[in-house]
This record gives C-alpha cells, structure tokens and sequence, in this order.
C-alpha cells in the first residue's frame, strides 16, 4: 500500500505487524486483470516489484530467493535437462536456470503478461536477457491448467508463486502437486515457495504435509531473504525418490565447480545445511 504522500510502501501482508520502504520514485503502477502490480525504487534495496501489496522481490536481495530456488533442486538432481516454472515473471529463476549450461530446456509459464514486460523492462538485472535465451520457452498461460494438459515431462518444476493468495490459491492444493507429480522424471523434483515460517506457519507447515502425503521424499528447506521480513524463508520439496538428497556434501560441491556458476548467496555449504529446520518449524 502506498500512502497519502506517495513517500512510502507499507506491506500488508501479515495481521498486526508491517515493514515499509521509503519510495524514491515509483516506475509503474497498474491494476493488471489479475493483481496490483507496482515496482518503485528504494535507496536502499533499488527497484522493488509488489504484488497485491506483498514485495515480490528487491534488485538487492533477489539471489537469496532465485539462487536456492534454481540451484538446490538442480545440483541435488545432478542430470536435469528440462526444467519447468511455475510462475516467476520477473525472471529472476528463469536467469539462474539457464546459467547451468547442462540444462536444455526451460519453460516459464506465468499467468500474468504484465508481469514479466514490465520487469523486462524496469528491472533487466533479474532476468538478464533469459527470456530472449533460445533455451528459454516463454508461455502465458495459467500454470494449474498447463500442469493438467501438457504431456511434456520435467526433471525439475520449480514454483516461483506467491503468497496463497488471489490468483496463486490453486496453486497451494494437492490436486495441483498430483499433477505436477505427474508430469516428474524418474528421480524428478518440485520445489515451491512456502512462506515465512515464523510468522506463515500454517502455509509451511500445509505444503509441508501435502508434499510428504503425495511424494516418496518431502521436506522444507530455508533460505534467507531480507525483504521477506521476519526470519527464514522455506522453500517446499518434493521428490519422486530419496535419491537428489541422499547425495554426500563432496558431491553436490564437485557438481558445483563443474557447473562454474558465479552466485551471491548459495554454496556447497549452504545447500547441505539447508534442510535442517528450527526447532519452532519441526512439524
Ligand atoms: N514470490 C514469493 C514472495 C513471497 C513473499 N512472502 C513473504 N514475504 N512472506 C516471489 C517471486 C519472485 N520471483
């Protein structure tokens, strides 16, 4: 929410408690024919993208999210070569998809247009040219239909979503990971944004339990995004066997030298601490 002033965006997303941001200069403000869309400039954390008054993502802090979201699941698979996205507009997984050089191909699909024009446009950094990338396949779709009716297979699905709210609801139900499910290789992984544990416990510990209830391998993971305020960030997991993260910590990290991707916020080390969860999210 902006306020009177034009000076300063309040998030208002949890009951009770709220971050704000001070606004150098908003970029575009639009009601798309799904959400509120807005991305302004913050001194700090530079351009901003919100949607429905939740922030999406911030130019700073941006690998915290994309980087555990596209790495993790793909050097924890370790022969990936199709991967799907769910969501992701900005681009900003899409990019950290494409920087593994032994991926084929990777399909974004995103509901909104506005989305990813607009981010192309005012936030370049996070999709760095991937949407013009030949391995990239861009489609404007919604994403609970997509996963109905292709019959395209994946190594890897990753859901970029947001919060359950508005036109992501669908995408936080089992009738949705069924057929996500469905569509996974033999080893194949799903991945998904489930919240802010500390302060969304309900929808980590819900995507949590449908995760272990439909897959023969469910956990959380974390990772810490600054702008998604109030502690760790978890990121759902699926797996359709125990095989991507029964492998040693030597592993993951010879995977990722070969890789040679440049990151800001994952590593080796991280990547094996991840899946080990604060007592207050133990479910
Ligand atoms: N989607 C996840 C936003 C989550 C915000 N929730 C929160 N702060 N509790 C980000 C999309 C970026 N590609």
């Amino acid at each position: 929410m902006i306020d009177e002033t034009g000076t300063w965006f309040s998030e208002t997303l949890h009951p009770g408690f709220q971050q704000r941001f001070a606004i150098s200069k908003i970029l575009f403000r639009s009601q798309t024919e799904l959400q509120d869309l807005v991305i302004f400039e913050n001194p700090y954390f530079g351009r901003i993208l919100t949607l429905d008054g939740v922030i999406q993502t911030t130019e700073r802090d941006e690998p915290c999210y994309h980087e555990m979201l596209a790495h993790v699941p793909i050097l924890a698979h370790g022969t990936a070569k199709e991967v799907l996205i769910i969501g992701g507009g900005d681009g900003g997984a899409l990019r950290d998809v494409l920087k593994h050089d032994t991926i084929d191909r990777a399909t974004m699909v995103e509901i909104d247009r506005r989305v990813v024009d607009m981010c192309a446009e005012f936030m370049p950094s996070l999709s760095n040219r991937a949407f013009d990338n030949p391995r990239a396949d861009i489609v404007i779709a919604d994403g609970v239909k997509y996963v109905k009716e292709t019959d395209r297979r994946f190594d890897v699905i990753i859901v970029d979503s947001t919060d359950p709210i508005g036109p992501a609801i669908p995408l936080f139900s089992d009738e949705f990971y069924v057929d996500c499910r469905n569509l996974l290789t033999e080893d194949g992984i799903v991945v998904c944004q489930s919240g802010v544990g500390f302060v969304q416990p309900d929808e980590a510990q819900d995507t949590y339990r449908r995760l272990d209830r439909l897959f023969e391998d469910a956990a959380l993971y974390l990772t810490q995004v600054p702008t998604y305020a109030f502690g760790y960030m978890t990121l759902g997991w699926g797996a359709n066997s125990g095989r991507a993260r029964a492998n040693s910590a030597e592993t993951i990290a010879s995977r990722f030298e070969t890789a040679n991707i440049e990151t800001r916020y994952y590593t080796p080390g991280i990547h094996a601490a991840c899946f080990n969860l604060p007592a207050y999210m133990e479910t």
